[in-house]
């Protein structure tokens, strides 16, 4: 078959899937993991379901449908087969990997470089997962985006700790990293302001995110508990509750602690919630945040 078939059989595949964002590349080095490597094809997943963003922050909106690791690379595995079908190699990639994704995927075509960092898509905005085919068809590269941001700063001033400037993201301060770290500095808590795993600001407050389309997406379809959080039942899980609901989105993976860590400290902080019986709480991780939040409370 010839190479421009191939490449509109590959796009006509992922449409049926329901994936029409997808581009190609030869930049990047695709034989660093498959040693005969010609293609680099980069696919974005739309996740958002809606933009009923609540006055309280809890979980940010990419953890609340099933885990995108999990989603994407199912999706992708079906690519992976239906291009080995045609005769060619595929390997498959989403997160966890070497790749730079999100510069692959603006050499890719399927969008631009956002000055909060994100890859933003003229369809979906910035609210996409990427995952990556590499394979060995050689493949016509496609056409970059040149749009970009212009004078727009909305992101900076959105930025609760103005991680976000002319000179890129400081990853140290973004609040998406504070809500997965193992430990949280005293000047940090309050910053949270309620988040639990994640932090939207940057994209909230993108214009490129006013007219977009929503996923239609099923597994990421917003589990019910994740829109209508239960900060009680986060802070006293046991490990059947974390395994059964939480560790199934992509809030799960820095395990149980750290969110029952966040919910304590948004427990605390909003000072809406102060008749739990903080008795219960068993693991001395968490015991130390209650502690250093009752020490910090008490010093107010
Ligand atoms: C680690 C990580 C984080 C860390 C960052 C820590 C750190 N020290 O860098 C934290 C926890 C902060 C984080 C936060 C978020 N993340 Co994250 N993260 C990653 C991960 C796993 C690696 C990124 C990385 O550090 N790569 C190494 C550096 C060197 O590469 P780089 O960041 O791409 O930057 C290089 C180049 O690519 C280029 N570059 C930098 N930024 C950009 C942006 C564009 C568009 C382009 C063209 C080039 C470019 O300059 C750099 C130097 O060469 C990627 C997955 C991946 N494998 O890429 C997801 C990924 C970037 N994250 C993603 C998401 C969804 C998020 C959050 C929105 C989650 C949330 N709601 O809280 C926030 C967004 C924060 C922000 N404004 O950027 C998506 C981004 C999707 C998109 N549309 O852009 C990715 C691609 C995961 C995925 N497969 O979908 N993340």
């Amino acid at each position: 078959m010839e190479e421009d078939n191939i490449k509109i059989e590959i796009i006509n595949f992922c449409k049926e899937l329901g994936l029409d964002t997808i581009g190609f590349t030869k930049g990047i080095n695709p034989e660093i993991y498959m040693k005969d490597g010609k293609t680099i094809i980069s696919i974005a997943f739309p996740y958002l379901y809606g933009k009923d963003f609540s006055d309280e922050i809890y979980f940010s909106k990419y953890t609340h449908g099933l885990d995108y690791h999990f989603v994407v690379q199912l999706y992708l595995s079906k690519i992976c087969g239906f291009i080995e079908k045609l005769g060619g190699k595929a390997i498959s990639f989403v997160d966890s990997n070497a790749l730079p994704e999100r510069y692959i995927a603006k050499l890719s075509g399927i969008g631009f470089r956002g000055k909060n960092q994100m890859l933003i898509t003229s369809k979906y905005g910035s609210y996409v997962f990427l995952g990556e085919i590499i394979t060995d068809i050689c493949l016509e590269e496609s056409t970059q985006s040149n749009e970009n941001c212009g004078s727009c700063t909305s992101c900076f001033n959105a930025c609760p700790t103005g991680a976000i400037s002319n000179y890129g993201c400081n990853f140290n301060t973004c609040l998406s990293f504070i809500t997965q770290k193992k430990e949280i500095d005293e000047d940090w808590l309050l910053k949270l302001d309620g988040r639990i795993f994640g932090c939207d600001s940057c994209q909230k407050s993108c214009p490129k995110n006013i007219n977009i389309d929503f996923s239609k997406i099923k597994e990421f379809k917003p589990l019910s508990f994740m829109e209508k959080v239960d900060v009680q039942e986060i802070i006293f899980m046991n490990n059947k509750t974390f395994e059964e609901k939480y560790k199934i989105t992509s809030c799960g993976w820095r395990g149980k602690n750290i969110l029952q860590r966040n919910a304590i400290i948004n427990a605390f902080m909003s000072g809406r919630v102060v008749e739990y019986d903080w008795n219960e709480i068993k693991s001395p991780y968490v015991k130390k945040y209650y502690d250093r939040l009752l020490n910090k409370k008490g010093g107010d």
